[in-house]
């Protein structure tokens, strides 16, 4: 039941409503009698017409997947000694180690072979790439897939190993190597800012792949690479999406025992995901925001995938599940200041969740009852079961990482209310809040695989820089998907109308713009992620924060929204959560 039962009016259309946010206001006072008469005013709430989930309960929990049990694993460990027995072999040649680790990181495996990766890339930086002495005169392609291997891991690689190249390449007799523009183009995003050669290196490599990728062969390898890497560069892809594609992409190609277990791997994983899924979709069932809260979207399955793009590894379940809840609690609350709240009640939730109080929910109206005592009873259990698994009590943490989330909320609620445009800076400083990745990655912090409370501290230290670009990201990429719509039902202006605003921009040079900072801000992530490489304990976080960016580019591809239009995302889910891979046939 409402609040005001009599006086809601629901706008199935698209429609900005501008007044009636008192809930009441004297209609009129008589100084005779002093009397003041109240009238409820109707509440006009703006509706967004989200399309129904595709994912329901009872499908998700009838799927099941045959890859579990100890055969499958008893063959990935056979497999994995087999492979561990193919590094040896190529260790005398630099090109063939490197190119073994790439394949090993594309087919998404690399998290079985850490220690003997580290161990080669090691013995690769130190043989190779240590001085200038050492790649002086070194071959091209060499070069640039050991840059970017190297420098994904944080050794000091400087630009300068690119001084020279495009010089030689113009004056190359007779054909150009496309595989090596291919990875000098796919080193040249590991750029930090003002690394003037590697700016070089994308626009000369970027326009010769563009030149000359139909020359290819369509049905060669190559020419899936190559128009692959122009579409987005390797380094912005997201790992597990990656793998799906280059496994089926060199299925009959690639060593046969490495395609096994990848293969193999891939859908064992894939199995475990359907468990967290399962999971995922009771705890929504049971929160049943989907039928109290049906104005917001409901998005459990969606939600879950954004989880896997931040961390596949199966070790990563907890957390999946946890950040699943996060996100799930992410997308109601966020409908609810943006499209559904009145201002009244916005300030209302915002007051209740600083407070962290469960009196006071009374305030509320009853909707928000639902919604306030769902996401408090959701965080404090979070908080709860951390407290008895590991001793830490979080529940500080991620009070403020909400508090400040729901702020950032009002701050674009009011905005709206008022008409207000701010500048695109004064936008993004509230904006890489309100997108919630600072929340969701604080989570993540008591979700990796530290174990003392002094990594957890360390890390929210030196990584506060690689939350702000990742969160920065996905604000970026959001806007570019979702701004049209958003508009067009009413919202707070978007990074796109303010840049538009304050610079008379039309809206494509906007959104050019947006995609320029889009790079930038890349940039100042490398770097950030550079410089807390040596710091072991912090890479699964760092990882979790990068892919977040990385997530947000994949779920916005090409200006589409695929969290808010399931039928955008629907293929991804199948090819990623549900449908395994053909294993080869021997
Ligand atoms: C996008 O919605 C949304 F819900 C997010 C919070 C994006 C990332 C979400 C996860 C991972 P919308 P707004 C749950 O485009 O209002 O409405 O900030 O976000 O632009
Ligand atoms: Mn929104
Ligand atoms: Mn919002
Ligand atoms: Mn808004
Ligand atoms: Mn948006």
């Amino acid at each position: 039941m409402c609040f005001f039962p009599c006086s809601i009016i629901h706008h199935k259309n698209h429609v900005n409503a501008t007044k009636g946010f008192n809930d009441f206001k004297p209609l009129s006072s008589s100084k005779s009698t002093s009397m003041v008469v109240y009238a409820a005013e109707p509440i006009v709430r703006r509706s967004a017409n989200y399309e129904p989930s595709l994912w329901s309960f009872d499908h998700i929990q009838s799927l099941s997947s045959k890859y579990t049990g100890e055969d499958y694993k008893a063959r990935v460990y056979s497999l994995k000694k087999a492979v561990k027995m193919m590094i040896p072999k190529v260790v005398p040649n630099p090109l063939n180690c490197l190119e073994l680790v790439d394949n090993l990181q594309r087919l998404g495996v690399s998290y079985h072979f850490e220690e003997e990766i580290n161990h080669v890339l090691d013995m690769i930086y130190g043989n190779y790439f240590e001085t200038r002495e050492q790649w002086n005169g070194m071959d091209m392609n060499l070069k640039a897939l050991g840059f970017r291997l190297l420098r994904k891991r944080g050794y000091h690689v400087p630009q300068e190993i690119f001084g020279d190249v495009k010089h030689k390449i113009e004056n190359v007799q007779g054909d150009i190597d496309v595989v090596g523009m291919l990875n000098l183009y796919e080193a040249s995003y590991l750029s930090f800012e003002n690394e003037i050669i590697l700016d070089g290196v994308r626009d000369f490599t970027a326009k010769f792949l563009k030149e000359n990728v139909d020359k290819i062969d369509r049905k060669s390898h190559l020419w899936s690479l190559v128009s692959h890497a122009l579409e987005l560069p390797l380094h912005w892809r997201v790992p597990r999406v990656e793998a799906k594609w280059f496994i089926e992409t060199y299925k009959e190609t690639i060593n046969p025992t490495l395609m096994d277990l990848a293969i193999l791997d891939f859908n064992m994983v894939q199995a475990i995901y359907l468990q967290d899924l399962k999971y995922s979709s009771r705890w929504w069932r049971n929160t049943c925001w989907d039928k109290k809260l049906s104005f917001c979207r409901d998005r459990l399955v969606e939600n879950f995938l954004w989880t896997v793009g931040v961390n596949y590894l199966p070790k990563f379940s907890l957390g999946r599940k946890t950040l699943t809840k996060v996100n799930a609690i992410i997308t109601t609350i966020d409908d609810v200041y943006d499209v559904y709240g009145t201002l009244n009640e916005l300030q209302k939730f915002t007051d209740v969740t600083i407070r962290w109080n469960i009196n006071e929910i009374e305030e509320l109206p009853d909707y928000m009852k639902i919604c306030f005592l769902g996401f408090h009873n959701t965080i404090n259990e979070i908080a709860y079961d951390n407290l008895t698994n590991t001793g830490l009590h979080i529940l500080p943490y991620l009070k403020n990482a909400w508090t400040d989330l729901c702020k950032s909320y009002l701050v674009e609620a009011k905005w709206y209310q008022s008409g207000h445009t701010p500048t695109l800076q004064e936008y993004l400083d509230n904006g890489y809040i309100s997108i919630s990745a600072p929340a969701i990655l604080m989570h993540c912090n008591f979700l990796t695989s530290m174990t003392s409370t002094q990594e957890i501290l360390q890390c929210m230290e030196r990584t506060d820089n690689i939350v702000r670009y990742s969160s920065l990201l996905l604000r970026l990429a959001d806007d570019l998907g979702t701004s049209s719509d958003e508009i067009a039902r009413g919202d707070n202006p978007k990074s796109i109308q303010c840049y538009m605003n304050e610079s008379g921009a039309t809206e494509d040079e906007a959104r050019s713009y947006i995609q320029s900072l889009i790079i930038k801000t890349w940039k100042k992530l490398n770097k950030e992620v550079a410089s807390v490489a040596p710091y072991q304990h912090l890479q699964e976080f760092v990882d979790c924060a990068t892919n977040l960016g990385r997530m947000a580019q994949f779920m916005y591809d090409e200006g589409d929204d695929g969290h808010g239009r399931p039928t955008i995302s629907k293929s991804r889910i199948l090819s990623l959560l549900l449908n395994p891979i053909q294993e080869l046939q021997n």
